[in-house]
């Protein structure tokens, strides 16, 4: 099934989410929840975090002396920016998925020759419209085009311009997937960028030391980002979680490469959500979120098996990131 709707900020649709929307995603988080709580061991999808307290927190974290990612790729971007440019070549066109905080984007378009066009891929209506707007702003002859749509699904677009068309997909989120679901992504992207190339963020292994740190900060804003799901389950579920009996476990799982987040039930403790009730043991945990970690050569392995050809890396010089140039199959 092709999923996608397009809009057009110039022609003045509106983007906001609908009731009906909110509605159904609602029902998908308390379903969701209620099977993680129904099965063990206990898990759900991090795409949960993000409701307008998470976003903000997860902004927070970006910010964070010990969250290195964010500040390390903005850095190799900024370095690399002409060079990346001049594969884009002339009159290239951004495909963005997730509408992030467009400072990344901005490098881009700040060093690209005739950029043609902008198409913020993002699940929420809300974030794109602002988004789009704020980069209109500073970019006026920019055909921004910004698509409502869920980036992990097969994707409608428009045809591409005379230009390269480019995906984007920067802050290593793609670590957020599951291996089958990364594959699954990067396999949509090379149909929908064919003849083009992507744009990869990708995070580094290193020192467990300095992952530790970074998903365990001395301020606390992983935790309460970790501890807004069940937040904003009261909130939106009318669950009765007490956030006080659970606690933030973040660590390194070196075979798995990846870092795990937990909410870990701090006793024995019974909780309810949509009228069913579950019993949690002291201990017992809710796995929350994957942040798998690459090499470049484990990332660039992924990226062919979905059809692409590696091409330029470039990197920090301490290693701790890397962005790829990715060229997608004709
Ligand atoms: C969005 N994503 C790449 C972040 C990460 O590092 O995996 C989410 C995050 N979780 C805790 N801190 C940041």
């Amino acid at each position: 099934m092709l999923t996608g709707t397009m809009l057009n900020l110039e022609a003045g649709f509106d983007t906001r989410d609908s009731p009906a929307q909110a509605r159904t995603a609602r029902g998908e988080f308390e379903s969701d929840l209620i099977r993680a709580l129904a099965v063990k061991p206990h898990a759900i999808s991090p795409k949960y975090f993000y409701d307008a307290q998470g976003s903000r927190l997860f902004d927070s974290i970006c910010e964070l002396p010990e969250y290195y990612p964010t500040r390390t790729e903005l850095s190799i971007l900024s370095t690399h920016a002409g060079e990346i440019a001049r594969q884009m070549g002339p009159r290239a066109e951004i495909v963005e998925f997730g509408a992030g905080s467009l400072r990344k984007v901005r490098l881009l378009l700040d060093a690209m020759q005739e950029p043609a066009r902008y198409l913020p891929i993002d699940i929420s209506g809300e974030h794109l419209v602002d988004a789009a707007a704020a980069l209109k702003v500073d970019y006026p002859s920019l055909d921004v085009r910004p698509v409502v749509a869920d980036y992990t699904q097969r994707l409608l677009l428009p045809a591409p311009g005379a230009g390269c068309r480019v995906g984007f997909f920067p802050g290593s989120t793609i670590g957020n997937f599951t291996p089958e679901e990364a594959l699954h992504f990067l396999r949509n992207a090379a149909q929908v960028l064919r003849g083009g190339a992507l744009l990869l963020g990708a995070d580094l292994i290193k020192d467990p030391a300095v992952l530790h740190a970074a998903y365990n900060d001395a301020q606390g804003v992983t935790a309460a980002f970790n501890l807004n799901l069940l937040a904003r389950a009261n909130r939106e579920l009318h669950a009765d979680f007490e956030l006080g009996r659970f606690a933030h476990s973040a660590f390194y799982n070196a075979p798995l490469q990846r870092i795990e987040m937990h909410l870990v039930s701090r006793r024995r403790q019974q909780v309810a959500v949509g009228g069913e009730r579950f019993e949690l043991a002291e201990g017992e945990s809710i796995h929350t979120e994957n942040s798998h970690k690459f090499t470049i050569d484990s990332l660039r392995a992924l990226a062919q098996r979905a059809g692409f050809t590696a091409g330029p890396v470039w990197t920090d010089p301490n290693q701790l990131f890397s962005v790829h140039w990715l060229h997608a199959p004709r």
